[in-house]
């Protein structure tokens, strides 16, 4: 490690203070005074809630990659849930710990104990068509556990700085007739999930404002990969495609095809994430990549990669699958992340139909 810094990093107290430099750069160390010599670099640490999910698995190999030391809340299952993660749990820096969102003592002494310098909450019940009949238990992943992570963070910052992302989603914005949605669009939840990540964000800046925590929201738009549930209607769709061409499935099932979204790739979020974090104020950014397309579009770009299958044979209306309250069309402008953070989408919508085609009927790499 070559850095030192310099002498304007020293506080009022004499203490030294990370710059931008290294927490925007690729230095994984923070810098601490020490007794005997002036300083001492001590490997970062991040507490990842939902470490397990599509976002959790790439944000975790994100964060290993860059040095850091890794703390992840795992639930207790029956049955492996730590498939995302199976590559990366010999991992010597990464640190699996039991628990539940929402369980609010135990999440307090994890944080507590771990003494983490950035914690991501991405832990939720993050289906919005089961939050209908599961609208008690989403509110208590979703906002709950969201109250919890900032109260841990609020406890842990009496002795330690530390800065809290909270994983906010689009779909709070619901059905807004405003095009594209920005950071300053008003909020129209239409489901129980999304009326509790607008819960959530408000008291994610309500920390920020009244107990001067480094909280900040990350409003993301659609993002998936081959890593996505099979629930949602983007993995839904590729890996049908693709059982259906091996004769392993007949029909494919799906709800309105005319919703819009804007669909991005998740490992360009997760950056995205990170980034929030580094910023030298805790502030709010939407990330999207600007361009939507509805699950007919998907379903269009999807087949154009099976040559002999046509998607209008297969799929079949379920009206199951239609929402209660549906939310049309999402597009986002994310100029204020571009501007504050150099963060752009890498991945545009054919590439990302394509890595999860590619996954699905295995000829592609995992990614
Ligand atoms: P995901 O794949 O559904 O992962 C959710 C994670 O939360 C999993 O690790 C899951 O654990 C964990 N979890 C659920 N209930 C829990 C509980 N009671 N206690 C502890 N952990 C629990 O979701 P994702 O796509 O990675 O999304 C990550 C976060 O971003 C979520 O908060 C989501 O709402 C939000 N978000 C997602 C998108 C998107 O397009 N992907 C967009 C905006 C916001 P298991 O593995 O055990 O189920
Ligand atoms: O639905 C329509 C459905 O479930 C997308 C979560 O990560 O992103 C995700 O929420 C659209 C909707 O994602 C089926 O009605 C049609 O209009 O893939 P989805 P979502 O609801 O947008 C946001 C940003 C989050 O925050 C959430 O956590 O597709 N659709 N037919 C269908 N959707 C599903 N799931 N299944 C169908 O068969």
């Amino acid at each position: 490690m070559g850095y030192r810094p310099s002498a304007d990093l020293h506080n009022a107290n004499g203490l030294v203070r990370a710059p931008s430099v290294v927490r925007g750069g690729v230095l994984p160390w923070k810098i601490r005074p020490h007794l005997s010599t002036s300083i001492v670099l001590v490997m970062r640490c991040a507490f990842i809630t939902g470490i397990t999910g599509q976002d959790g698995s790439y944000l975790a190999e994100l964060l290993l990659q860059k040095g850091y030391k890794v703390h992840g809340l795992v639930r207790r299952t029956s049955a492996m849930v730590t498939l995302r993660i199976g590559h990366l749990l010999a991992h010597p820096e990464l640190h699996i710990h039991y628990g539940d969102i929402t369980d609010g003592q135990h999440l307090m002494r994890l944080v507590l104990e771990t003494e983490p310098d950035e914690i991501y909450n991405l832990a939720a019940q993050s289906h919005v068509r089961l939050s209908f009949d599961l609208p008690v238990y989403t509110t208590q992943t979703v906002s709950g556990g969201a109250l919890f992570v900032l109260e841990a963070a609020r406890m842990l910052q009496r002795s330690k700085e530390v800065r809290v992302y909270q994983a906010s989603s689009s779909e709070m914005f619901g059905n807004i007739d405003e095009w594209p949605q920005t950071e300053v669009t008003r909020f129209a939840p239409q489901s129980p999930y999304a009326c509790a990540k607008v819960h959530a964000f408000h008291q994610t800046v309500n920390y920020r404002d009244a107990f001067g925590l480094f909280a900040a929201n990350g409003i993301l738009f659609n993002h998936e990969s081959p890593r996505r549930g099979a629930e949602f209607v983007t993995r839904k769709i590729t890996l049908a495609a693709a059982r259906i061409q091996r004769g392993e499935q007949e029909k494919l099932y799906l709800g309105n095809l005319d919703a819009a979204r804007d669909w991005g790739y998740a490992g360009d979020y997760v950056n995205a994430m990170w980034r929030i974090l580094q910023h030298d104020e805790p502030t709010d950014f939407v990330i999207a990549t600007g361009v939507s397309h509805t699950v007919r579009d998907f379903l269009d770009e999807t087949f154009r990669h099976f040559n002999s299958l046509e998607w209008q044979d297969v799929v079949e209306t379920d009206s199951k699958l239609i929402r209660p309250t549906e939310v049309h069309h999402l597009v986002g402008d994310s100029s204020k992340a571009a501007d504050l953070l150099g963060w752009k989408p890498q991945v545009d919508f054919e590439g990302l139909v394509k890595l999860m085609v590619e996954h699905d009927t295995g000829i592609g790499v995992e990614r």
